[in-house]
């Protein structure tokens, strides 16, 4: 049972020595906000440990407490000096970045894995995973409640902004009664409700804007899918001097569309790969099947997929190379 994992994990934390919490690389609001709710906590029972994400966090998430502590130096990881491993967030062992070293651990090290994905990657020792958790930030407050763990306003604050992020605001139907109701409870134990909108939603620049109006005007309908798509091309964000941290929100604002049953948003990163983000608004597409046919993953209504490839212009239209 979930509730009886949630205490064996409280316990194995309790008896660690050195504790390394891991969340997943591009890390988004609900994989920085678990990390730095499980900070809290361990702060709170004195333990020694490290945050550490492969990417830093993007700088709107800087209002999170604990986000300072988060490192994403590997070289400063001496992985066989902890003898508890902790991933948030990581559906699969690929997204922790430490596909080498979580395989080869030592029997004397133990990892337990929070997540909310539907992807079952057999990594961990014991995993606290349900697909009916909004975020993993809402799976951290049921771990709060189970072991009485007192909800800080810091933990309060980063509870809200995770199951926030990971909802699309509570618009997504992962949404549950039981969500609105953490949500609630949040403002109660002191999260300020402004100041994480004002972060995460209210922060658009000029150049963000003008990249979504690109993404809007670029909207195309496959009729035969009816699959709506849009492009990014690197010299969008160049023209626009929007960074890719304006383009967070494009996917879930275009999944408004009524009249089409999903979308794909593909866009170019910095590092000559696509990356596709994938909405389903019909209830009968899930949407990760293409996903994971094109090598990623996700969930039934939001996923997401990597090519090795980039956007070449012909005419009007775009072509994947
Ligand atoms: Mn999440």
């Amino acid at each position: 049972m979930l509730e009886d994992k949630h205490k064996k994990a409280f316990n194995k934390i309790k008896t660690a020595n050195n504790i390394l919490l891991v969340t997943h690389y591009r890390p988004d609001g609900d994989a920085l906000a678990s990390l730095c709710v499980m900070s809290d906590v361990l702060d709170s029972l004195g333990k020694k440990f490290t945050a550490f994400c492969q990417d830093p966090a993007p700088s709107q998430f800087n209002f999170l407490p604990n986000v300072e502590k988060i490192i994403s130096d590997r070289s400063k990881l001496n992985f066989s000096s902890f003898d508890l491993i902790i991933t948030l967030d990581c559906g699969d062992l690929s997204r922790t970045a430490l596909v080498d070293e979580i395989p080869a651990r030592k029997s004397d090290q133990t990892v337990i894995e929070f997540d909310h994905h539907p992807k079952v990657d057999d990594y961990a020792d014991l995993k606290i995973k349900t697909v009916k958790t909004s975020s993993t930030s809402e799976l951290l407050y049921d771990f709060c409640k189970i072991n009485k763990i007192k909800i800080s306003k810091n933990i309060a604050t980063c509870v809200l902004t995770g199951v926030l992020t990971d909802t699309g605001n509570l618009m997504y139907d992962n949404t549950s009664d039981k969500t609105i109701k953490i949500a609630s409870d949040m403002l109660l134990y002191g999260a300020h409700l402004p100041t994480i909108l004002d972060n995460t939603w209210r922060n658009k620049s000029v150049g963000g804007m003008k990249l979504w109006g690109i993404a809007m005007r670029r909207l195309s309908v496959n009729k035969k899918y009816n699959i709506a798509s849009t492009v990014l091309t690197r010299k969008d964000f160049v023209d626009t001097k929007a960074s890719d941290e304006d383009m967070e929100g494009v996917p879930g604002f275009l999944s408004n569309l009524s009249d089409v049953d999903s979308l794909l948003v593909l866009r170019e990163l910095d590092n000559s790969q696509l990356k596709g983000s994938l909405r389903s608004m019909n209830d009968n597409v899930d949407i990760s099947k293409l996903a994971r046919k094109l090598g990623g993953g996700g969930h039934a209504k939001a996923s997401a997929f990597m090519l090795d490839a980039k956007l070449v212009k012909t005419g009007d239209e775009y072509r994947v190379e």
